[in-house]
């Protein structure tokens, strides 16, 4: 996360850690808990690990990695890696970039979920929030301990069509339209970009690329929740989307 600041501890309590076995000290990306056993990240974390997906592992509950003293998080085995049919790479643009992995999660006590939205619906101009363990700049420096935020605006989709040729209605882009600063950034991948909306939290966007992080007139490219509804749901049985 660019220009981002610490979480409280338990803010996000559906932020889920993506992590190597052989190295549980930073996460690799992020996702976010949408069923009790379902995590939506983006297909270009996990693509790889679909080979083995018994070398990585979700956090659920993870605040300042490395602190000794909250042990408030668990870790659960991967059960399965869904990765959207359509997910593909180009040179400048990551089309479908989303999956979801199913948790082997006996007795969660307590899973705290966020909400997608109920309906495809358009978020331009909102004020959302980008949370993650990802590096604040590009090259040199390490990814922070504790889980950031950031406040970005969610642009116009001419507004980012006019930065990042390519783009399709499947991706959102947000930042900070007036002096860049404030994004996500390597390592943020898979996360949520979410808005509070009548005091629930709806997640918008998964966090995807960009060019650079921080730069005014280079927004972050979101995948755009709102129109995978349907897939989303159609892999989440026998859960339902938004219960409870
Ligand atoms: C990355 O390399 C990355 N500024 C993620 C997000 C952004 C840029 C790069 C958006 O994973």
């Amino acid at each position: 996360i660019a220009g981002g600041k610490d979480t409280k501890q338990g803010a996000y309590p559906w932020m889920a850690a993506l992590l190597q076995k052989a190295f549980t000290r930073r996460p690799f990306c992020g996702g976010s808990l949408i069923t009790p056993v379902h995590v939506l990240t983006a297909a270009h974390c996990v693509d790889g690990i679909r080979l083995d997906p018994n070398s990585f592992q979700v956090r659920i509950g993870e605040h300042n990695f490395d602190s000794q003293s909250e042990k408030e998080h668990r870790d659960f085995p991967i059960r399965q890696v869904h990765v959207h049919p359509d997910y593909v790479e180009t040179e400048f643009v990551i089309y479908n970039d989303l999956a979801i992995l199913e948790l082997d999660s006996s007795c969660m006590d307590e899973p705290r979920t966020v909400c997608l939205p109920d309906e495809p619906a358009d978020f331009r101009n909102r004020e959302a929030v980008v949370i993650g363990w990802g590096v604040p700049h590009l090259g040199g420096e390490q990814q922070p301990p504790i889980l950031q935020q950031v406040n970005v605006e969610v642009f116009p989709h001419e507004e980012c069509y006019f930065m990042y040729g390519g783009i399709t209605y499947d991706h959102i882009c947000a930042g900070d339209p007036w002096s860049g600063g404030r994004d996500s950034c390597q390592g943020d991948s898979g996360g949520p970009l979410h808005v509070l909306q009548r005091g629930k939290w709806v997640q918008v966007g998964i966090v995807s690329y960009g060019v650079d992080c921080g730069k005014s007139r280079h927004p972050g490219v979101y995948m755009n929740v709102s129109t995978y509804l349907p897939w989303i749901a159609s892999r989440l049985h026998p859960y339902r989307l938004n219960e409870g």
